[in-house]
């Protein structure tokens, strides 16, 4: 008989620790810098724990968390490489169990961010039970993994310190960049609005349907939810949308009929990249 086959100590999956409370892995600040010449491949090869489609599991024990990172897309393929490049290793020193998702919106339809965020809830609910999503900006790199991407009694809103409003939140109600709920927060609220379409209002619809909704606003401390913009310019296909002032108004009145529950899409693929799983979609066009 093949001894070796029967002696060795092997622990199935089952059978590892739980990870502590706290990560030992945890750095502290990060200095972002964005090396020049990146290739997808150096990022691919700093991460060899990584599988097919962006998921990971700390090697030697069970998380507790499981965490999707759910992030919009159009034709900012540079922005995607550096966020990668530092959140691969970000989320393993937090020993999350995760997988990141990249929602790319097809086509040349002015750019729709919230209802691609609701495309992926729905599209990585059906992969995974996660407990938790993160909703992020692909501009956005955090500055201090102490801010961990779980999720909080509230929906959680991350990005509080960006670089651009010197590093504090720009007005007291903004709920823009990086946000994160568990699949009931997102439910009772009934997900995003699906019709907002080009650049602004949408993030602020969402912070008021949280509190529609009944719920508060959960927030890392200033020192942790720290975040560096990649600098750029306006996107053609984003232009300011003009109606955002007066829908916000109307959010009491709209958010229980448009959310996940009126939401369509077409789609298109989902393929599971190195790194991340990417799914493209056709989420039509503003009627
Ligand atoms: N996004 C894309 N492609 C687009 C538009 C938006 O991927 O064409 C995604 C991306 O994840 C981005 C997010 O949607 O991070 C939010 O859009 P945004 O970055 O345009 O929003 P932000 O408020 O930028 O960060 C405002 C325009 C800044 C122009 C300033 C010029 N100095």
């Amino acid at each position: 008989a093949n001894l070796s086959l029967i002696s060795k100590p092997s622990l199935r999956e089952e059978e590892l620790p739980y990870c502590p409370e706290t990560s030992p892995f945890l750095g502290g600040p990060i200095r972002v810098k964005l090396p020049e010449n990146l290739l997808l491949e150096e990022v691919e090869r700093k991460n060899p724990y990584v599988t097919k489609g962006g998921r990971y599991k700390p090697p030697d024990c069970e998380s507790t968390h499981k965490t999707a990172v759910i992030i919009p897309h159009r034709n900012r393929e540079q922005h995607l490489k550096y966020l990668l490049y530092y959140l691969h290793p970000f989320l393993q020193r937090q020993q999350l169990n995760y997988g990141i998702y990249i929602i790319h919106q097809a086509g040349n339809f002015t750019f729709n961010r919230a209802k691609l965020l609701n495309v992926g809830f729905k599209e990585a609910m059906k992969d995974e039970d996660w407990d938790c999503l993160f909703f992020h900006d692909v501009d956005l790199i955090p500055e201090d993994d102490r801010n961990i991407y779980i999720c909080d009694r509230f929906p959680k809103h991350a990005s509080i310190a960006m670089d651009k409003f010197g590093y504090k939140l720009p007005y007291k109600s903004y709920f823009g960049g990086v946000s994160a709920l568990s699949p009931e927060q997102y439910m009772k609220m009934n997900g995003f609005p699906n019709n907002y379409w080009g650049w602004g209002g949408e993030d602020d619809d969402i912070g008021i349907r949280v509190a529609l909704s009944g719920m508060l606003i959960s927030r890392p401390s200033v020192q942790y939810g720290r975040y560096k913009m990649i600098k750029h310019g306006h996107d053609k296909g984003n232009e300011q949308n003009p109606k955002r002032f007066n829908m916000l108004t109307k959010t009491r009145r709209t958010w229980k009929q448009d959310g996940m529950n009126a939401l369509q899409y077409i789609l298109i693929s989902k393929e599971l990249q190195p790194l991340y799983t990417n799914i493209t979609v056709d989420i039509g066009t503003d009627k």
